[in-house]
C-alpha cells in the first residue's frame, strides 16, 4: 500500500499576516517538513484564483467578507480576496519544504467555480485529476494536514474517503478558520465519512 502525504494550502495568505489568516496557520510547517520522510509520495496543494475571482466578496456588489451568497452550484462563503495568481500571497510560506514534492495541485482558477477540495470543484463533479494521479501511481493511503481544517482540508479528506482511499488527518497539522461552528461541523462531517482523524 503507498502512501501520500498531502499538505493543503500551507500559502501565505493562510498565515499570520495574510489576507484570509488563520490563527497559527505557521505553527505547522515545521512539522509538516519532518513529516514528509515518511511518505512515498508528497502532494502540495495551492488555491489558485484569477483575480475577480467568483468567491472574493469584492466581486458581489453589496457583500463583505464571511457572507453566504447563492451560486449555480449552491450556496458559498464570500473570503477575502486571497491566493491571487502571481500574488506573494498565493506563495507557500517560505519555511515548507517544497522541493520534497512530487506534485503541486493548483485549485481554484476556475473564475465561477470555487474548489476547496483537492478532488473536485464546488460544483462536487468537476474533478482536479487528482484521483487520477494518485490512482495511476498505486497510492491508496492518504494523510492530510494544512490549512484551512474547516474547509479545504475537510472537502479534500471527505471527498478522498468518498473516493475509496484510506484517509487520516492530522489534526494537529491543521489549524481552522472556525466560522459559526465551521470546526465542529467539518470534524462531524469527516468522522461520519471515515476519515480517522488523529
Ligand atoms: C480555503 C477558504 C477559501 C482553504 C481556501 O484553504 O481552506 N478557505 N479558499
Ligand atoms: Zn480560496
Amino acid at each position: 500500500m503507498r502512501k501520500a502525504l498531502i499538505v493543503i494550502d500551507v500559502q501565505n495568505d493562510f498565515c499570520p499576516g495574510g489576507a484570509l489568516a488563520v490563527p497559527e496557520g505557521d505553527q505547522i510547517v515545521a512539522p509538516i517538513n519532518d513529516l514528509m520522510a515518511e511518505f512515498d509520495a508528497v502532494i502540495l496543494t495551492q488555491d489558485w484564483h484569477p483575480a475577480g475571482h467568483s468567491s472574493f466578496a469584492s466581486s458581489h456588489a453589496g457583500k463583505a467578507p464571511y457572507e453566504m451568497v447563492d451560486m449555480p452550484y449552491g450556496p458559498q462563503v464570500l473570503w477575502p480576496d486571497h491566493c491571487v495568481q502571481g500574488s506573494q500571497g498565493a506563495e507557500f510560506h517560505a519555511g515548507l519544504n517544497t522541493t520534497r514534492a512530487d506534485l503541486i495541485l493548483r485549485k481554484g482558477y476556475n473564475p465561477e467555480i470555487d474548489s476547496y477540495s483537492a478532488f473536485f470543484e464546488n460544483d462536487q463533479t468537476t474533478p482536479t485529476g487528482l484521483d487520477g494521479y494518485l490512482r495511476t501511481r498505486g497510492i491508496s493511503d492518504l494523510t492530510l494536514v494544512g490549512l484551512a481544517t474547516d474547509f479545504c482540508v475537510n472537502f479534500s479528506a471527505v471527498d478522498a474517503a468518498k473516493l475509496g482511499y484510506q484517509v487520516a488527518v492530522r489534526t494537529d497539522l491543521c489549524r481552522a478558520i472556525d466560522l459559526d461552528g465551521s470546526l465542529a461541523a467539518a470534524q462531524d462531517a469527516m468522522a461520519s465519512a471515515g476519515v480517522s482523524l488523529l
